[in-house]
């Protein structure tokens, strides 16, 4: 079967992490501002205030698109650009940032994807309590109407959140993510109901104010599992954990896929999941569960790595552990190509729905080498072991309609700051200077060829 003729081949960054400008023209606070100000947040110390200076500097950030063979741009809009207090009141030279950006794409024949929403949510919400107050699913949905209403004339793709259970899991629960916050259990499953009613919300607006037909997507994230061998027993094992809700004392009962999706896809929360976090849960009505299940268009998945199952004897699922020294990225994220044929298989034979990889990728300890070059052989080898399994899922049957790199190029790296980089185009972030490495003309040849 192999990829669609066509397939969607692009590369994805979000506001926060490339735009800079923090506070030009009438931008308001993120949490992200205001989490990278204060002391002992970011690893460097440093903060996403001109990260890649994007912001000015568009116009040369589409050129290299342009010049890499990108199909597709897949972006996050900052919502306090538009909104600098998240509601109300609009800013106009925001607005025409994003206006004069999706015009030059769509002049180079690059397809925007556009994010609603990948983590810097506007400080003048947060200081209302955020995702915890309800009225944020108003909030959400007004910025996702006044967005589609702007700029659906251009764009067809949106995408309402990026990966849910971090924004929840790490921003309010274990705090290491903006806002930093630990809320009680109780108050984060309040909030996970908050986000998915939001999204649903935030469909509906969407699709009332769409000026054309425009597809909407969602792109969580969660580990995704891959069997030992291609048995039935080991893909059924592993079926069921992918699925699995971990249960409430382990301090990863937020990443689930299920508890995130199924509400989404299937309009109801897992049964494993409701029976184990029953003391905690918000209250739940049905009406509720249609506003989170409007039919979407695709699934986004973000996929970096997984684990391997196999069944046990008992045909339970066993977590096969590494091998020593097995393969891993400067972040310390093990490489596991398998990832990408199988969370997609999975996901659509429960889903239902087309898939795209939203985010996929590796962190490299790339420098600029004598000749001026950045060579990152690494990067090429994972790029090509990754998509040759996605390769597989399509051959699997799996409607895999599209790919986003993460990322074009290198850019805030959240609490890592500028430690990790995972571009194909190579920053120098003193002088702005941008180098496309080797991987970006790899995937430069890939695309052409597929
Ligand atoms: C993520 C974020 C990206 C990260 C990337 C690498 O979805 O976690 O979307 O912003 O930079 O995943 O960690």
């Amino acid at each position: 079967m192999a990829f669609q003729k066509d397939f969607v081949w692009g590369v994805s960054t979000s506001a926060y992490q490339i735009e800079g400008a923090w506070n030009e023209d009438g931008k308001g606070l993120s949490v992200w501002d205001v989490f990278t100000h204060e002391p002992k947040h970011i690893k460097d110390n440093s903060t996403g205030d001109v990260a890649c200076d994007h912001y000015h500097r568009f116009r040369e950030d589409v050129k290299l698109m342009k010049e890499m063979g990108i199909r597709a741009y897949r972006l996050s809009i900052c919502w306090s650009r538009i909104f600098p207090n998240g509601v109300d009141e609009i800013n106009e030279k925001g607005v025409k940032f994003y206006s004069d950006l999706f015009d030059l794409l769509l002049e180079n024949g690059i397809e925007p994807y556009v994010t609603l929403f990948h983590w810097d949510y506007p400080y003048e919400l947060q200081k209302k309590g955020g995702w915890l107050n309800d009225d944020s699913i108003q909030w959400f949905a007004d910025y996702a109407a006044k967005v589609v209403e702007l700029y659906s004339d251009r764009v067809k793709n949106f995408i309402t959140f990026n990966e849910p259970q971090c924004f929840v899991g790490l921003g309010y629960y274990t705090g290491l993510d903006a806002p930093g916050l630990k809320v009680s259990r109780k108050e984060i499953l309040q909030i996970c109901h908050n986000v998915l009613k939001a999204h649903g919300a935030a469909v509906i607006a969407m699709r009332a104010n769409a000026k054309q037909p425009i597809k909407i997507g969602y792109a969580p994230t969660g580990s995704s599992l891959y069997p030992k061998t291609e048995s039935p027993e080991d893909i059924a094992a592993t079926r069921k954990a992918f699925f699995a809700c971990p249960p409430l004392n382990n301090g990863n009962f937020l990443w689930s896929i299920s508890w995130w999706c199924d509400p989404v896809f299937l309009g109801r929360y897992p049964e494993d999941g409701l029976e184990m976090y029953k003391e905690c849960l918000p209250e739940i009505t049905e009406e509720d569960m249609k506003l989170i299940s409007q039919p979407i268009d695709f699934y986004g998945q973000n996929v970096y790595n997984g684990k391997e199952v196999m069944a046990g004897e008992d045909g339970e699922p066993v977590f096969v552990p590494r091998k020593p020294g097995f393969p891993k990225t400067a972040i310390q994220w093990p490489v596991t190509p398998e990832a990408l044929r199988w969370g997609p298989r999975f996901l659509y034979e429960r889903y239902g729905v087309p898939i795209y990889i939203t985010e996929n990728g590796m962190s490299c300890h790339d420098t600029v080498s004598l000749d001026g070059k950045v060579h990152d052989p690494n990067r090429i080898d994972f790029l090509h072991r990754y998509l040759l399994e996605l390769e597989k899922a399509t051959d699997d049957g799996v409607p895999v309609d599209g790919y986003f790199h993460w990322s074009l190029m290198d850019n805030f790296e959240w609490i890592c700051g500028y430690a990790d980089r995972f571009g194909l185009v190579y920053v120098d972030f003193e002088t702005q200077e941008r180098i496309l490495k080797d991987s970006a003309y790899w995937y430069k040849e890939w695309i052409e060829a597929h």
